[in-house]
């Protein structure tokens, strides 16, 4: 197997491109994906800060490591989600990570802000875990990128998790998702942050190849409570299609982007006040994310 590009021994082949890549060549190639992402969405400029969300796994890692790479001024923002050794272990390899860059690293912690991590907070609010903790790092990124002027937050979604998304919202027509479904979330109020996600172009597979070849040193294991999870049976079931046919991962999200996004999109605007509590964005007067750090106090103090 030979780089399409020089010729050299290649050390990964992408069938949905027929293609296959040197060292090298395949980071330059993956550097051009990301670039491509910003262009075609004005993600962001060069002048602008980038916050990047980072979990301490592959994506998100290789996603800061490629915008340093290229010259973007960025920092780095963990959400301490309080899960167990799952937690400990990602915020070291961020910090870890941003140390060994000269980075800027921000962390924001759910315990500080209600009074306890992830798990307890399932407890008082009875949600699914992946629901309360989905609204809290929504809540936090977005707090963290206006308190700190960020104009815009990256996240490591690939286009593995866009596809599984996608997949998850088609199969029960959920139309509201379906219309903000994008690349590019734009701002639609001055206290909330552009929200922008320049790995969609590529696999977890080439960006998992991507950490490899950087010798990004990121956490292995998933969350404890992605077991099970929905979207990752979504994920086998378009494992198994892509195996079939090359492409098709990548047919049915750009097909997505390209031809039937727009039919979702709805003139109704939404009304956006700010939370009488803590100030944020919200469409009702108390946010959610206040209500739920009430339940947990109320729980904490029966
Ligand atoms: S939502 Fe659910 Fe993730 Fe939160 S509780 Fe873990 S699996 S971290 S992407
Ligand atoms: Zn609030």
């Amino acid at each position: 197997m030979k780089c399409r590009k020089c010729g050299a021994g290649a050390v990964i082949e992408l069938p949905r491109h027929n293609a296959a890549f040197c060292s090298p060549d395949f980071q330059e190639f993956f550097r051009k994906q990301v670039a491509e992402a910003i262009r075609k969405h004005k993600m962001f400029t060069p002048d602008e800060p980038v916050l990047v969300a980072v979990s301490g796994g592959k994506d998100s890692l290789a996603l800061w490591d490629v915008l340093i790479e290229t010259g973007y001024q960025t920092a780095g923002l963990y959400l301490d989600l309080g899960i167990f050794d799952y937690s400990v272990e990602s915020k070291a390899k961020c910090e870890a990570f941003a140390a060994s860059r000269g980075q800027k690293l921000i962390v924001e912690s759910v315990a500080e802000r209600v009074g306890a991590g992830i798990p307890e907070v399932q407890k008082a609010t009875r949600r699914p875990t992946c629901s309360a903790c989905g609204l809290s790092k929504r809540y936090l990124m977005n707090r963290a990128a206006v308190d700190h002027g960020y104009p815009v937050i990256a996240t490591g979604h690939n286009l593995d998790d866009e596809a599984a998304v996608l997949f998850g919202n088609v199969l029960h027509w959920q139309m509201d998702p379906l219309s903000r479904q994008s690349p590019a979330l734009a701002s639609t109020h001055p206290k909330l942050a552009r929200r922008v996600k320049p790995l969609y172009r590529l696999s977890e597979r080439e960006t998992a190849a991507y950490a490899f070849l950087r010798g990004i040193d990121y956490i292995v294991d998933e969350c404890p409570f992605a077991k099970g999870a929905t979207s990752i049976t979504h994920k086998q079931i378009l494992d198994r299609l892509e195996e079939a046919s090359p492409g098709a991962k990548h047919n049915f999200l750009f097909g997505f982007l390209e031809k039937a996004r727009g039919v979702f999109e709805h003139v109704e605007p939404t009304v956006l006040n700010e939370c009488a509590v803590c100030g944020q964005v919200t469409t009702g007067e108390i946010c959610a994310f206040c209500k739920l750090g009430d339940q947990v106090k109320r729980r904490r103090a029966s």
